[in-house]
Protein backbone atom coordinates (compact mmCIF):
# COMPACT_ATOMS: atom_id res chain seq x y z
CA UNK A 1 0.00 0.00 0.00
CA UNK A 2 1.72 3.21 -0.98
CA UNK A 3 1.48 6.11 1.35
CA UNK A 4 0.37 9.05 -0.02
CA UNK A 5 1.04 13.01 0.18
CA UNK A 6 -0.09 16.12 -1.61
CA UNK A 7 2.38 18.69 -2.39
CA UNK A 8 1.28 22.26 -3.48
CA UNK A 9 3.72 25.07 -4.29
CA UNK A 10 2.20 28.32 -3.74
CA UNK A 11 3.50 31.49 -5.08
CA UNK A 12 1.44 34.45 -5.43
CA UNK A 13 -1.73 31.93 -5.56
CA UNK A 14 -2.85 32.19 -2.02
CA UNK A 15 -6.86 33.14 -2.72
CA UNK A 16 -7.24 29.89 -4.43
CA UNK A 17 -5.64 27.83 -1.87
CA UNK A 18 -8.21 26.47 -0.01
CA UNK A 19 -10.63 25.50 -2.86
CA UNK A 20 -7.71 22.73 -3.65
CA UNK A 21 -6.75 22.03 0.16
CA UNK A 22 -10.42 21.73 0.55
CA UNK A 23 -11.07 19.14 -2.55
CA UNK A 24 -8.06 16.90 -1.34
CA UNK A 25 -9.78 16.56 2.55
CA UNK A 26 -11.56 13.47 1.35
CA UNK A 27 -8.27 11.11 0.87
CA UNK A 28 -7.04 11.60 4.41
CA UNK A 29 -3.51 12.54 3.59
CA UNK A 30 -0.93 15.10 4.48
CA UNK A 31 -1.20 18.01 2.55
CA UNK A 32 2.11 19.67 2.19
CA UNK A 33 1.81 23.25 1.32
CA UNK A 34 5.15 24.90 0.68
CA UNK A 35 5.33 28.74 0.86
CA UNK A 36 7.61 30.04 -1.78
CA UNK A 37 8.52 33.14 -0.33
CA UNK A 38 5.13 34.92 -0.54
CA UNK A 39 4.38 38.62 0.11
CA UNK A 40 1.99 39.23 3.56
CA UNK A 41 -1.24 39.08 1.17
CA UNK A 42 -0.70 35.39 0.46
CA UNK A 43 1.07 34.55 3.29
CA UNK A 44 -2.31 35.40 5.22
CA UNK A 45 -4.34 33.15 2.82
CA UNK A 46 -1.56 30.23 3.28
CA UNK A 47 -1.93 30.79 7.15
CA UNK A 48 -5.50 30.79 7.28
CA UNK A 49 -5.38 27.20 5.63
CA UNK A 50 -2.65 26.10 7.86
CA UNK A 51 -4.84 26.64 10.89
CA UNK A 52 -8.20 25.51 9.34
CA UNK A 53 -6.96 22.33 8.48
CA UNK A 54 -4.84 19.96 10.84
CA UNK A 55 -3.81 17.76 7.95
CA UNK A 56 -1.74 20.57 5.92
CA UNK A 57 2.28 20.87 6.68
CA UNK A 58 3.62 23.98 5.43
CA UNK A 59 7.23 24.59 4.16
CA UNK A 60 7.86 28.09 4.84
CA UNK A 61 10.68 29.48 2.18
CA UNK A 62 11.73 32.45 3.24
CA UNK A 63 12.14 33.82 0.11
CA UNK A 64 10.86 33.01 -4.01
CA UNK A 65 12.99 30.46 -5.48
CA UNK A 66 10.94 29.12 -8.23
CA UNK A 67 8.34 26.02 -8.81
CA UNK A 68 11.24 23.75 -8.85
CA UNK A 69 12.40 24.82 -5.38
CA UNK A 70 9.26 24.78 -3.84
CA UNK A 71 8.17 21.10 -4.75
CA UNK A 72 11.99 20.02 -3.94
CA UNK A 73 11.63 21.72 -0.15
CA UNK A 74 8.38 19.92 -0.35
CA UNK A 75 9.65 16.42 -1.54
CA UNK A 76 12.25 16.50 1.49
CA UNK A 77 9.73 17.25 3.63
CA UNK A 78 7.53 14.26 2.79
CA UNK A 79 10.58 12.04 2.92
CA UNK A 80 11.02 12.96 6.64
CA UNK A 81 7.15 12.44 6.74
CA UNK A 82 7.87 8.65 5.74
CA UNK A 83 5.65 9.14 2.62
CA UNK A 84 5.81 6.87 -0.40
CA UNK A 85 4.56 8.37 -2.96
CA UNK A 86 2.99 12.40 -3.67
CA UNK A 87 0.49 14.12 -6.11
CA UNK A 88 2.04 17.35 -7.27
CA UNK A 89 -0.96 19.61 -8.37
CA UNK A 90 -0.86 23.63 -8.45
CA UNK A 91 -2.59 26.16 -6.38
CA UNK A 92 -3.85 27.95 -8.29
CA UNK A 93 -6.93 26.11 -9.06
CA UNK A 94 -6.19 24.89 -13.14
CA UNK A 95 -5.92 21.55 -12.62
CA UNK A 96 -9.31 18.92 -12.34
CA UNK A 97 -9.39 18.09 -8.91
CA UNK A 98 -12.01 15.23 -9.99
CA UNK A 99 -9.10 13.44 -11.33
CA UNK A 100 -6.67 12.85 -7.94
CA UNK A 101 -8.66 9.84 -7.18
CA UNK A 102 -8.12 8.06 -10.37
CA UNK A 103 -4.10 9.13 -10.25
CA UNK A 104 -4.01 7.41 -6.96
CA UNK A 105 -4.94 4.46 -8.35
CA UNK A 106 -3.07 4.36 -11.21
CA UNK A 107 -0.15 4.98 -8.63
CA UNK A 108 -1.57 2.18 -6.67
CA UNK A 109 -1.08 -0.19 -9.37
CA UNK A 110 2.09 0.93 -10.40
CA UNK A 111 3.96 1.95 -7.38
CA UNK A 112 7.35 2.01 -9.52
CA UNK A 113 5.72 4.52 -11.84
CA UNK A 114 5.43 8.11 -12.31
CA UNK A 115 1.90 8.66 -13.07
CA UNK A 116 2.13 11.89 -15.58
CA UNK A 117 -0.99 14.06 -16.57
CA UNK A 118 -1.80 15.46 -19.90
CA UNK A 119 -3.89 18.04 -20.43
CA UNK A 120 -7.13 18.35 -21.89
CA UNK A 121 -7.67 22.09 -22.53
CA UNK A 122 -10.98 23.97 -23.18
CA UNK A 123 -11.22 27.02 -25.18
CA UNK A 124 -9.47 29.71 -22.58
CA UNK A 125 -6.20 28.00 -23.22
CA UNK A 126 -3.88 30.64 -24.73
CA UNK A 127 -2.59 29.27 -28.34
CA UNK A 128 0.52 30.47 -27.46
CA UNK A 129 0.86 28.00 -24.72
CA UNK A 130 -0.66 25.46 -26.94
CA UNK A 131 2.46 26.25 -29.29
CA UNK A 132 5.14 26.00 -26.49
CA UNK A 133 3.98 22.53 -25.84
CA UNK A 134 4.39 21.08 -29.11
CA UNK A 135 7.72 22.32 -29.05
CA UNK A 136 8.84 21.28 -25.78
CA UNK A 137 7.43 17.75 -25.88
CA UNK A 138 9.85 17.19 -29.41
CA UNK A 139 12.56 18.37 -27.19
CA UNK A 140 11.73 15.87 -24.67
CA UNK A 141 11.27 13.26 -27.35
CA UNK A 142 14.81 13.77 -28.43
CA UNK A 143 16.50 14.04 -25.41
CA UNK A 144 14.56 11.02 -24.29
CA UNK A 145 14.78 8.88 -27.42
CA UNK A 146 11.54 8.09 -26.71
CA UNK A 147 8.06 10.02 -28.24
CA UNK A 148 6.28 8.63 -25.27
CA UNK A 149 5.34 11.90 -23.30
CA UNK A 150 2.29 13.57 -24.64
CA UNK A 151 2.80 16.29 -22.41
CA UNK A 152 6.27 17.44 -20.63
CA UNK A 153 5.24 20.57 -18.41
CA UNK A 154 1.90 20.28 -16.66
CA UNK A 155 2.34 19.80 -13.10
CA UNK A 156 -0.22 17.37 -11.91
CA UNK A 157 1.83 13.49 -11.39
CA UNK A 158 2.34 11.36 -8.92
CA UNK A 159 6.21 10.79 -7.99
CA UNK A 160 7.67 7.54 -5.82
CA UNK A 161 9.36 9.51 -2.99
CA UNK A 162 12.65 7.41 -3.19
CA UNK A 163 13.64 7.82 -6.55
CA UNK A 164 13.01 11.45 -6.66
CA UNK A 165 14.81 12.02 -3.31
CA UNK A 166 17.75 9.85 -4.19
CA UNK A 167 18.05 12.19 -7.23
CA UNK A 168 17.85 15.12 -4.99
CA UNK A 169 20.67 13.72 -2.75
CA UNK A 170 22.96 13.41 -5.70
CA UNK A 171 22.95 17.06 -6.51
CA UNK A 172 21.79 16.71 -10.44
CA UNK A 173 21.10 20.08 -11.37
CA UNK A 174 17.52 20.41 -11.76
CA UNK A 175 16.17 24.03 -13.26
CA UNK A 176 14.15 25.87 -10.77
CA UNK A 177 11.88 27.69 -12.08
CA UNK A 178 9.60 27.38 -15.51
CA UNK A 179 12.07 24.48 -16.87
CA UNK A 180 11.63 22.31 -13.57
CA UNK A 181 8.22 20.13 -14.67
CA UNK A 182 10.26 19.02 -17.79
CA UNK A 183 13.78 18.71 -16.65
CA UNK A 184 12.46 16.58 -13.24
CA UNK A 185 10.72 13.96 -15.62
CA UNK A 186 13.39 13.71 -18.19
CA UNK A 187 16.02 12.86 -15.08
CA UNK A 188 14.11 10.08 -13.45
CA UNK A 189 12.98 8.61 -17.22
CA UNK A 190 16.77 9.16 -17.56
CA UNK A 191 17.27 7.16 -14.38
CA UNK A 192 14.71 3.98 -16.06
CA UNK A 193 11.48 5.29 -13.69
CA UNK A 194 8.22 4.17 -16.02
CA UNK A 195 5.89 6.67 -17.00
CA UNK A 196 2.07 6.37 -16.55
CA UNK A 197 0.13 8.82 -18.59
CA UNK A 198 -3.71 9.89 -18.10
CA UNK A 199 -5.53 12.37 -19.03
CA UNK A 200 -6.64 15.43 -16.89
CA UNK A 201 -8.76 18.83 -17.44
CA UNK A 202 -7.00 22.34 -17.25
CA UNK A 203 -8.51 25.55 -17.34
CA UNK A 204 -6.80 28.81 -17.75
CA UNK A 205 -9.34 31.41 -15.75
CA UNK A 206 -9.54 34.81 -17.27
CA UNK A 207 -8.23 36.40 -14.43
CA UNK A 208 -5.83 33.85 -13.14
CA UNK A 209 -2.57 35.06 -12.36
CA UNK A 210 0.32 34.18 -14.53
CA UNK A 211 4.44 33.84 -13.05
CA UNK A 212 5.66 33.64 -16.12
CA UNK A 213 8.70 36.32 -16.74
CA UNK A 214 9.51 36.45 -20.04
CA UNK A 215 13.23 36.89 -20.51
CA UNK A 216 13.90 35.02 -16.88
CA UNK A 217 11.83 32.37 -17.81
CA UNK A 218 13.16 31.94 -21.68
CA UNK A 219 16.64 31.54 -19.97
CA UNK A 220 15.75 29.13 -17.80
CA UNK A 221 14.02 27.12 -20.43
CA UNK A 222 17.18 27.46 -22.86
CA UNK A 223 19.33 26.12 -20.66
CA UNK A 224 17.41 23.25 -19.43
CA UNK A 225 17.11 22.07 -22.99
CA UNK A 226 21.04 22.92 -23.50
CA UNK A 227 22.23 21.01 -20.48
CA UNK A 228 19.73 17.98 -21.47
CA UNK A 229 20.94 18.08 -24.96
CA UNK A 230 24.55 17.77 -23.24
CA UNK A 231 23.15 15.05 -20.70
CA UNK A 232 21.15 13.04 -23.79
CA UNK A 233 24.68 12.20 -25.29
CA UNK A 234 26.17 11.01 -22.66
CA UNK A 235 23.57 8.84 -21.77
CA UNK A 236 23.13 7.95 -25.41
CA UNK A 237 24.21 4.25 -25.11
CA UNK A 238 21.67 3.69 -22.50
CA UNK A 239 18.85 5.25 -24.33
CA UNK A 240 20.38 3.51 -28.04
CA UNK A 241 19.57 0.15 -25.94
CA UNK A 242 16.62 1.04 -24.24
CA UNK A 243 15.15 2.50 -27.93
CA UNK A 244 15.89 -1.18 -29.08
CA UNK A 245 14.24 -2.77 -26.69
CA UNK A 246 11.07 -1.05 -26.90
CA UNK A 247 11.17 -1.88 -30.31
CA UNK A 248 11.99 -5.59 -30.16
CA UNK A 249 9.30 -5.45 -27.53
CA UNK A 250 7.30 -4.25 -30.24
CA UNK A 251 7.58 -6.55 -32.97
CA UNK A 252 7.55 -9.70 -31.09
N1 LIG B 1 5.82 30.19 -11.77
C1 LIG B 1 6.10 30.01 -10.47
N2 LIG B 1 5.29 29.20 -9.80
C2 LIG B 1 5.58 28.98 -8.53
C3 LIG B 1 6.72 29.58 -7.93
N3 LIG B 1 6.79 29.11 -6.69
C4 LIG B 1 5.73 28.29 -6.53
N4 LIG B 1 4.98 28.23 -7.64
C5 LIG B 1 3.73 27.44 -7.85
O1 LIG B 1 3.91 26.52 -8.92
C6 LIG B 1 2.66 26.26 -9.58
C7 LIG B 1 2.75 26.51 -11.09
O2 LIG B 1 2.96 27.88 -11.34
P1 LIG B 1 2.12 28.70 -12.42
O3 LIG B 1 2.58 30.12 -12.33
O4 LIG B 1 0.66 28.46 -12.23
O5 LIG B 1 2.62 28.05 -13.78
P2 LIG B 1 1.78 27.84 -15.15
O6 LIG B 1 0.47 27.19 -14.79
O7 LIG B 1 2.66 26.95 -15.97
O8 LIG B 1 1.58 29.23 -15.69
C8 LIG B 1 1.63 27.15 -8.86
O9 LIG B 1 1.04 26.40 -7.81
C9 LIG B 1 2.51 28.27 -8.29
O10 LIG B 1 1.88 28.93 -7.21
C10 LIG B 1 7.54 30.49 -8.66
O11 LIG B 1 8.51 31.07 -8.19
N5 LIG B 1 7.18 30.65 -9.93
MG1 LIG C 1 -0.88 27.77 -13.37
Amino acid sequence: MNRFAFIIPVYRHGSTLDYVVSSLLEFNCPIIVVDDGNGEEDKAFIRQVVEKYPCVVPVWRSSNGGKGRAVNDGVRKAHELGVTHFLQIDSDGQHDVGRVKHFLELSEKNPEAIICGYPEYDESAPTARLKARKVANTWVHIVTLSNEIKDCLIGFRVYPVAPYHKLLKSHAIIDTHMGFDTDILVHLMWKGIPVVQSAVKVNYPKDGVSNFRVVRDNIHISLTYTRLCIGMMFRSPVLVWRMFKRGSRKNG
